[in-house]
């Protein structure tokens, strides 16, 4: 029965939000002057601003400049030099796979889309259909493969009582997988935990994975975030190109490039040969088409602007460094403000960890606490987003924190 008082949706269950950027959806209603935002990874200023690269800049006049630029649409797989350039930009420029023609690079929808559409394509092409994702992981991997069709798995990765890696779990857990498995792997920079293997302990990864047929899918979100170098964070995603096996790789320039809102991120797949690699490419097109056609111009057209000319290329590696070394002088601060007020605790994994967040180890009810008496927003994890913290706000943290740890240990 229908009447037209009635929505057909009169029904539907209200969803919770986005455990992460529902943090921004709550901290947007709060109208504390001294609220403070450090759940979604987003790099601020030390004035608490966001930032628009000065090479962003610099590379939008050339484009508004240039009167021969169109709006055509691209093509399915996007702008050609944006995708030879992000290519070089993880493998390396003298990389044999590129040389050889063997990878397949398709623009994407930054980091998340690349992820969902390789996903869709192991879905449907690859014949083992488990995907190992790291325990814990950025919050919308499970989502983004299980959306994909592929069936989700987890490996243990974080060790909560060393605060480090439990290599020995993951490389039981990886031993154990399926022969052909696809696992998940965060390029550098893993987030939550700030914690990522030694290039020794990548090599044994490596070894083992090659020795089992494992897929190796790397997540690439931070690349220069890390150490400030965009070579040394490629590392460990070049040592498994190196050995002449496949590999797929999802970069986004949301973070390095400050690139956030324009959706620019590229799915590369390393074949063994140049003809797999352009079959591959076609079943892309595939996959592409029919969920948003083709990607959009603009931030692709930065990106490229930016890998191609020398010399904006060498003032973004400055200025992706600089971020970097703020973040890890934001992680100096923290540590000595905690061990200033007397915090109790071992609280040396801030300055251990790496990248954007620091996986502090408080639990749901003191960031809750943390939230409601000192206005500050993190996920429920106890992440912080360690890029949203200034000289100024760190002894506001350190406070929270430490009222936190000492009144509900
Ligand atoms: N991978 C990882 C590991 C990651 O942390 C993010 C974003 C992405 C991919 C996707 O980013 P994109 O904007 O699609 O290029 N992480 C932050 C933002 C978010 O959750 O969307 C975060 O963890 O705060």
């Amino acid at each position: 029965m229908s009447d037209h008082q009635t929505s057909v949706f009169s029904q539907i269950a209200r969803a919770p939000e986005d455990p992460i950027l529902g943090v921004t959806v709550a901290y947007n209603k709060d109208s504390h002057p001294s609220k403070l935002n450090l759940g979604v990874g987003a790099y601020r200023t030390e004035e608490g601003k966001p930032l628009v690269l000065n090479v962003v800049r610099q590379a939008e006049q050339k484009l508004v400049n240039d009167p021969s630029r169109v709006k055509e649409y691209l093509p399915i797989v996007g702008l050609a030099d944006f995708n030879k350039c992000s290519a070089k930009l993880i493998f390396g420029a003298d990389s044999p796979a590129i040389h050889e023609n063997r990878v397949a690079t398709v623009q994407c929808l930054s980091g998340t889309g690349s992820l969902r559409v390789g996903g869709e394509f192991l879905a449907k092409h690859y014949y083992e259909r488990t995907i190992y994702i790291p325990s814990p992981t950025w919050g919308n991997h499970p989502k983004v493969f299980t959306l994909a069709g592929l069936s989700v798995k987890t490996y243990r990765y974080y060790d909560p009582a060393t605060r480090g890696l439990d290599f020995q779990g993951l490389v039981e857990d990886l031993g154990n997988a399926p022969q052909g498995a696809i696992v998940l792997l965060h390029a550098c920079a893993h987030n939550p935990t700030g914690v990522d293997p030694t290039v020794d302990q990548w090599e044994q990864i490596r070894k083992l994975m090659r020795s089992k047929g494992l897929l190796p899918f790397f997540d690439s979100a931070y690349q220069g975030f890390a150490s400030g170098s965009l070579d040394t964070d490629a590392q460990s995603v070049r040592m498994f190109v190196a050995d002449g096996g496949e590999c797929f790789a999802a970069q986004s320039y949301a973070k390095n490039m400050g690139l956030y809102a324009e959706r620019v991120g590229a799915l590369s797949i390393v074949c063994k040969t140049a003809d797999v690699a352009s079959r591959v490419e076609s079943q892309l097109k595939l996959v592409i088409r029919p969920m948003y056609s083709n990607p959009p111009l603009h931030g692709a057209s930065i990106v490229a602007t930016i890998l191609k000319d020398s010399n904006l290329y060498n003032e973004w590696t400055v200025e992706l460094k600089a971020m970097a070394d703020r973040i890890i002088s934001m992680r100096k601060q923290l540590l000595e403000a905690l061990q200033a007020r007397g915090t109790p605790g071992d609280w040396t994994h801030i300055i251990k960890q790496i990248g954007m967040f620091t996986f502090t180890g408080l639990n749901a009810d003191q960031v809750a606490f943390m939230t409601k008496e000192y206005h500050i927003y993190m996920t429920s994890d106890g992440r912080i987003s360690m890029a949203g913290l200034s000289s100024k706000t760190v002894p506001h943290l350190a406070d929270a924190m430490h009222a936190a740890v000492t009144s509900m240990p």
